[in-house]
């Protein structure tokens, strides 16, 4: 399988995160695409790909352009008023209701314009995030780019991840939305439907904001209830999406516990679910954070589950792009992405 990587996810290494208002040591780190470059590389069945530079394009046809650029100044701004720290992180939020009934708020006035950006206190800023940023959106339109030569099915290695990334806000480890800006990519080069199916144990609240009105993308999520878990404000089942694209948004929100059986099925009836919409190509934004072994989540799925979800699907037919998002166990994390692929591959 063609697969994609690029070693500069590692200008990304955040140490710390805040959750529940308590520093831990960072979970989204580079040993992550390491171990699973490692594994696939002893796998042996990956060749991988030259890493194309795709520029600021596909990444300002989903996001805002003004998000974007505080991106790639913001650690340079933070340093000058903050200086303390080896990480941003914000701590006062840009809730709309704060300047409810008032004139529209323009974010580059204030020095704390990260808390207008960026929606949670787990996600910090650091010196390379912007660079790495950059360098996850060129790994997933590098291995989009295999899709539309012909291949069957191809992996992009991003780090950092993605899918909680929206138009015009970050968070969640995530700061551009790799798996909506490959598919809007492949619509762009003349594809007319995609069907995104995020098996994350989190919510894709980015990919799912980023096509809720549009017809020609299907989004799909698999993943823990936002009663309990992060991202906590999307991911319920009556989000069906809206306008045109009303009825092209779906999401089965799992309850803690779930083992493989129940995993898989709820990943089943999902792909059941797309074939109605008759896209052409599929991408499957993956996270191996369901494992039981994730510090991160709270399912029962093991070790055997992951192969056995490559192959359903694989089952589904289509050419098939598999973009990295978490996974934290990182120990296993390279064997389980890894049985995925190989489900997939038909190995
Ligand atoms: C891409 C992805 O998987 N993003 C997930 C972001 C989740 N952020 C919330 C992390 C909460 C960590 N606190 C858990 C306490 C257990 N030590
Ligand atoms: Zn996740």
């Amino acid at each position: 399988m063609k697969a994609a990587y690029s070693p500069r996810h590692a200008a990304h290494e955040p140490r710390r995160e805040l959750a529940l208002g308590a520093a831990e040591p960072a979970h989204e780190i580079p040993a992550r695409a390491e171990a699973i470059r490692a594994a696939l590389d002893e796998d042996g069945g990956f060749e991988w790909l030259e890493v194309r530079e795709h520029g600021l394009g596909p990444i300002e046809a989903v996001h805002d352009a003004t998000m974007v650029r505080f991106v790639e100044r913001a650690w340079r701004d933070w340093q000058r008023w903050f200086p303390e720290g080896e990480e941003a992180i914000p701590w006062t939020f840009a809730l709309p209701s704060l300047r409810e009934g008032m004139e529209p708020f323009e974010p580059s006035r204030t020095r704390h314009e990260l808390g207008w950006w960026c929606f949670d206190t787990g996600n910090p800023f650091t010196a390379g995030a912007a660079e790495a940023a950059r360098a996850s959106v060129d790994v997933a339109l590098t291995a989009a780019g295999a899709i539309l030569v012909g291949e069957r099915a191809a992996y992009g290695l991003c780090r950092p991840p993605g899918h909680h990334a929206a138009r015009a806000v970050f968070g969640g480890f995530c700061f551009f939305n790799n798996a909506g800006i490959a598919a809007q990519h492949l619509l762009d080069a003349g594809a007319s439907r995609v069907a995104l199916l995020d098996v994350d144990y989190h919510h894709g609240n980015g990919t799912q904001q980023l096509f809720y009105g549009r017809a020609d993308v299907l989004t799909a999520s698999v993943h823990a209830d936002p009663v309990r878990e992060f991202p906590y404000f999307t991911g319920f089942a009556d989000e069906v999406g809206t306008g045109a694209g009303r009825g092209t948004n779906l999401n089965v929100p799992l309850p803690a516990g779930v083992g493989d059986d129940e995993f898989l099925a709820a990943v089943e009836s999902a792909l059941e679910r797309l074939a109605p919409f008759a896209p052409e190509i599929l991408v499957v934004p993956l996270g191996v954070d369901t494992f039981r072994g994730d510090p991160l989540g709270d399912f029962d799925v093991g070790r055997e589950a992951y192969h056995r979800l490559g192959r359903l699907l694989a089952g589904v037919g289509l050419p098939t792009l598999v973009l990295q998002e978490g996974g934290y166990a990182v120990a296993e994390l390279g064997a389980n992405v890894r049985d995925v692929l190989r489900g997939l591959d038909g190995r």
